[in-house]
């Protein structure tokens, strides 16, 4: 049944100070993931697209999304006519472009470390591009360039050689201009016309057509998460993920300083994701007038929206969480982990020392979540889930790993030798202990 259009949209409420510790912990949890019935269905599909290649995957493709193929695969140049932007989008996307350029470029590790850990042993480490990545861009409810910048960036500063962009084709076969010219941009070696599952499978394996890819990055629905994980944990596909994706989050703290109509824009812009969006809202000592402004704001600005019809039920399992104090606030969000962490606090700045886990920080009045989403130099490919208690955003460091190397002289032997030697005997690994002993006795 079609939801009530005139009934209001509100998030629900709670006292955390009255809150049982079942409550608090109800609070701080996801809807729940049900990986292992995913996997159950995915498995197949995943299977069909290794063994068969890419005729499994134009058969998937005309399956899922309707459209008839006759080559899943796109190579550069990419023709102008597939790129025709307007103009001021096109200007958009340049500046968007050079700002996350900026920021990832200067997160580059470009220089060898060294230390000399005794005389004569020194110890160093420098990183390497993983060679061939994969990066999904979703399709689905809404197009998304902007996953395509913040994926094929850091790739593309890297030094990534095989950049493979994927992403579901439009019912006519072709792939959105926008999509099409940020690959050209980012300098995708191949734009890999599919999704869901049989992406990832393809980009994991590899098919007649489809190069097969070291490490596989980017949000996507259910599927698209379940085969992420599935690929990973096969050792014939050596492969790896960026990390595990569930539903984009947000939370808000708000004390009575903050502007309520730019706190319910902050929430919606989070809600309008999809029905399974988080949004929470932490206010800190408000008096019911100035949390119900905060509610009327949610709920006019809400009507307004084109996509009111996902805000409605994402706004519905969302929570308001009051609060005495701001350490109890920051204990909360710490507690919870959230992908996004908005700040509408008299010192904004000053809370930032005391966040432990988030996974980007917007700080003050002026820094809405969305200017992290497309162009201020941040990457939007964050944790969720809690997983920012372990897991960073996606960086320029997710597309390099790391070597160590060391160098050993004469006399770094001389003084190092004698010590595994001993732990080479104490572990009774004779062999090691010798490929110190021989050399010793040479010099
Ligand atoms: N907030 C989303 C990213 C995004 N927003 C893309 C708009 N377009 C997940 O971090
Ligand atoms: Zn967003």
């Amino acid at each position: 049944p079609a939801a009530d259009p005139t009934a209001p949209i509100r998030m629900r409420s709670y006292d955390l100070s009255a809150a049982s510790p079942q409550e608090r912990a109800q609070l701080l949890r996801r809807p729940v993931l049900k990986y292992d019935e995913m996997l159950t269905k995915v498995k197949p599909i995943v299977d069909d697209v290794r063994v068969r290649g890419d005729a499994a995957l134009l058969e998937l493709t005309a399956k899922f999304d309707k459209a008839q193929l006759t080559s899943t695969v796109l190579r550069p140049p990419f023709s102008p006519e597939m790129m025709q932007l307007d103009p001021a989008v096109r200007d958009a996307i340049d500046v968007a472009y050079a700002n996350v350029y900026k920021f990832h470029a200067a997160q580059a590790e470009t220089s060898t470390m060294l230390v000399e850990t005794m005389p004569g042993v020194v110890c160093s480490r420098f990183a390497r591009p993983i060679a061939r990545v994969g990066l999904y861009v979703p399709g689905g409810t809404a197009i998304l360039p902007s996953t395509a910048l913040m994926l094929g960036i850091p790739a593309q500063v890297a030094g990534c050689k095989e950049i493979v962009l994927a992403t579901p084709p439009r019912q006519d076969g072709s792939i959105s201009p926008e999509v099409m010219y940020v690959a050209h941009l980012v300098g995708a070696s191949a734009i890999l016309k599919a999704g869901g599952a049989q992406a990832v499978a393809a980009l994991a394996y590899g098919t007649q057509s489809v190069p097969k890819v070291d490490k596989i990055f980017g949000p996507g629905n259910q599927w698209v998460t379940a085969a992420k994980m599935l690929v990973q944990n096969d050792t014939d596909a050596l492969v790896s993920i960026d990390m595990p994706a569930g539903p984009s989050e947000v939370l808000v703290i708000a004390d009575h300083t903050c502007n309520p109509a730019f706190v319910a824009a902050d929430l919606l812009s989070q809600a309008e994701h999809g029905v399974d969006s988080q949004v929470v809202l932490v206010a800190i000592d408000l008096s019911d007038t100035e949390l119900s402004a905060i509610e009327t704001e949610l709920d006019a600005q809400a009507h307004a929206l084109p996509r009111v019809d996902i805000v409605r039920e994402s706004i519905a399992k969302s929570n308001t969480v009051k609060v005495r104090s701001v350490e109890e606030a920051v204990q909360f969000s710490n507690d919870y982990a959230p992908e996004h962490l908005i700040l509408h606090l008299e010192n904004a700045s000053g809370v930032v020392p005391l966040i432990e886990n988030a996974g980007s920080v917007f700080v003050g009045p002026y820094s809405p979540e969305s200017c992290g989403d497309y162009a201020s130099g941040t990457n939007h490919t964050l944790p969720t889930n809690g997983y920012a208690r372990q897991f960073s955003g996606v960086n320029t460091l997710s597309f390099q790993k790391h070597i160590t190397s060391q160098e050993v002289t004469a006399d770094g032997l001389r003084g190092l030798g004698p010590v595994v030697a001993t732990l080479a005997d104490c572990e009774g690994l004779q062999a090691h202990a010798n490929a110190v002993r021989i050399r010793l006795r040479a010099l």
